[in-house]
């Protein structure tokens, strides 16, 4: 989609925006300190000609004793200017590859952020994780060390290819000769070695997302006493993770030998070509040793080739990954022509004939839904598990939109809303209730942080969650675990109710919110929910008749239709489903 539009390399360049110069200098210190590897063996052999082998060797050690100490000091000296060149470029491209990092990173947690309810449903967590943390470790490589090495082995080659055939033009060609077929041997690896990549990539997140799901279900695994089967299939995981990888580090290992014996042919070829060449006198004794000294500086790049192409492909493999998210765009947002509506809503709410499918799902869920919520009213909804009611619900603060029909707040569809504006004037308590690793106090007032604290506890005391809060060790202060471990479930439930109520939402929405505490409880809580202070619309998902006794109109939703609707005691007289289900929960014939 996207990602195929924009390359791997140009994405990369784009997120270097700001450290492109700093990076550049990087590269040409890497260009000027591979260069001056020559000058080592450049040195050399001017000593070897000039003091050791040529017919006025003996001489010239007497006469130009200063140039010959001159010679050794610049090699001592350029050797320590080089390592420092080096020192400077490694931190330079670490600097920049941390950066981009860290930029690209945060892009991606924005995206994930401000995805829609169906990302979700298509990404898994594991997978999810493995693209910030791994993959994006692969693409901090391309810039620490992939680019660098490339310039590296590229520039050394170039500069030895120069000075050989500075030195000796036939000799040079004779040793570079092997060069292609060396190439041949890379191209042909790079083909194998892409899909192995890729594949290795898929396993990492199958490993990563086993582990998440297994830690974050523990106690699923712990009830069902599965510990052995879920150690057994990630051990699974983990032996097919490890078996790609070794047959992706065996692919390398498999063509190593090939290119091995051709960089190997290259001092044979010095030894005997070169040989015959001094023997015949074309070649003086210094650039022998000079060509010898430097023959690593052409076998070296040869060989790296192999491994800068395996961690290139694992750039590539990663940073398509990286770059589905990064391009990834949420399809529920604000439209340009959205309205502001920054007052408080009224809280009216109105469904006109709406259906709604899962866009992964291949059925309707709802079907021709109409129904109105006038401000301050509360509306019921009833119905058997599975007949559409979250889903019902979650179209009103525009988690998902509508297949057909409108979906109307204050009378202004909701699709013409800013996001914001809309989710703010709504409280929401989902059916699965997550808190987060917080204080009470803090869960309570996580969409409004500017909350007092008599507030929070005016809100606790609303959703009858006071006294149990009060009870424990540090009270509000006290963290509730990862997922809210150690609360009970009833008790989560109302702290989750407390954290709704806490925006003072115009449309108060509970997604069977009272369904694990007690009557009594319930009954407390529906007192308040009559008394709040200030006007609230509430639509209110129950399976218990006392919960919804009272409600202004009571809707029964089946198979995604609503097939009553009225108030109680309109429902009780139509002797419909609604009126089997009061019979079945009063135990009375009504
Ligand atoms: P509950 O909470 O058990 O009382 O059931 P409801 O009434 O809240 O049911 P709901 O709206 O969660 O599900 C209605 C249907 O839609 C059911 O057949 C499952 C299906 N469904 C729910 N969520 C998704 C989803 O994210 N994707 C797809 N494809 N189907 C979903
Ligand atoms: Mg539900």
């Amino acid at each position: 989609m996207e990602t195929q539009k924009r390359s791997k390399m140009a994405w990369l360049w784009e997120n270097m925006k700001g450290y492109r110069a700093i990076y550049f200098i990087g590269i040409l210190g890497t260009i000027v300190y591979n260069v001056m590897q020559l000058t080592v063996p450049y040195f050399t052999q001017m000593i070897i000609d000039i003091f050791l082998t040529g017919d006025e060797a003996a001489a010239n050690l007497v006469n130009k004793r200063d140039l010959f100490f001159q010679l050794i000091i610049a090699m001592v000296g350029l050797t320590f200017l080089r390592t420092l060149i080096v020192y400077l470029v490694c931190m330079d491209v670490e600097h920049v590859s941390q950066k981009v990092l860290y930029r690209i990173r945060t892009h991606l947690f924005d995206k994930i952020e401000r995805q829609d309810m169906s990302f979700y449903n298509t990404y898994r967590t594991g997978d999810l994780m493995t693209r910030v943390t791994g993959d994006l470790d692969a693409v901090r490589h391309m810039i620490a060390w992939v680019l660098r090495s490339i310039v590296e082995s590229f520039s050394l080659l170039l500069a030895t290819t120069v000075y050989f055939f500075y030195m000796d033009w036939r000799l040079a060609l004779a040793i570079l000769a092997i060069a292609p077929f060396i190439m041949v041997v890379i191209v042909k690896f790079r083909n194998k070695v892409a899909p192995r990549h890729k594949e290795l990539r898929a396993k990492l997140s199958l490993l990563n997302t086993a582990a998440q799901e297994n830690i974050s279900g523990n106690r699923v695994v712990k009830a069902f006493a599965r510990e052995d089967y879920e150690i057994k299939k990630f051990d699974e995981c983990s032996v097919d993770f490890s078996q790609t990888n070794k047959k992706t580090a065996l692919t390398w290992i498999s063509y190593f030998p090939y290119i091995e014996t051709f960089a190997n042919l290259m001092p044979i070829v010095l030894l005997v070509v070169g040989g015959l060449f001094i023997m015949n006198g074309q070649l003086t004794m210094g650039e022998y040793v000079a060509f010898s000294s430097l023959i690593w500086a052409v076998q070296n790049p040869m060989r790296m080739l192999g491994n800068i192409m395996n961690e290139f492909q694992r750039f590539s493999a990663a940073s398509e990954k990286v770059m589905e998210i990064y391009y990834s765009e949420p399809k529920i947002v604000d439209k340009p022509e959205a309205l502001d509506l920054p007052q408080r809503f009224r809280g009216k709410v109105e469904f006109k004939n709406v259906s709604f499918q899962y866009e992964d799902g291949n059925m309707p869920v709802l079907h021709n839904i109409s129904f109105v919520a006038n401000p301050g009213e509360t509306i019921a909804i009833m119905g058997e598990t599975g007949c559409g009611k979250t889903s019902l619900i979650q179209l009103i603060p525009r988690f998902y939109e509508p297949t057909e029909g409108e979906v109307l707040v204050d009378d202004i569809n909701v699709n013409d809303m800013k996001l914001t504006q809309l989710r703010k004037n709504i409280g929401l308590a989902t059916q699965d209730v997550l808190l987060y690793s917080d204080t009470i106090d803090g869960n309570i007032a996580y969409g409004d942080s500017s909350l007092t604290k008599e507030e929070v506890e005016k809100f606790a005391k609303y959703s009858a969650a006071a006294k149990f809060i009060t009870k424990m060790p540090e009270g509000y202060d006290t963290i509730v675990g990862e997922r809210g471990v150690g609360l009970s479930g009833g008790q989560k439930q109302r702290i989750s109710l407390a954290r709704a109520l806490a925006v003072k939402p115009a449309i108060l929405i509970l997604d069977d919110t009272t369904s694990a505490v007690d009557m009594e409880t319930e009954k407390q809580i529906q007192h308040s929910l009559n008394e709040l202070d200030f006007p609230c619309t509430k639509i209110i998902i129950a399976q218990r008749i006392s919960t919804t006794k009272f409600a202004d109109k009571i809707l029964i939703i089946q198979d995604g239709r609503i097939s009553e609707s009225g108030t109680h005691e309109e429902l009780v007289a139509q002797k419909g489903y609604y009126h089997s289900l009061v019979q079945l929960q009063t135990g009375e014939e009504v």
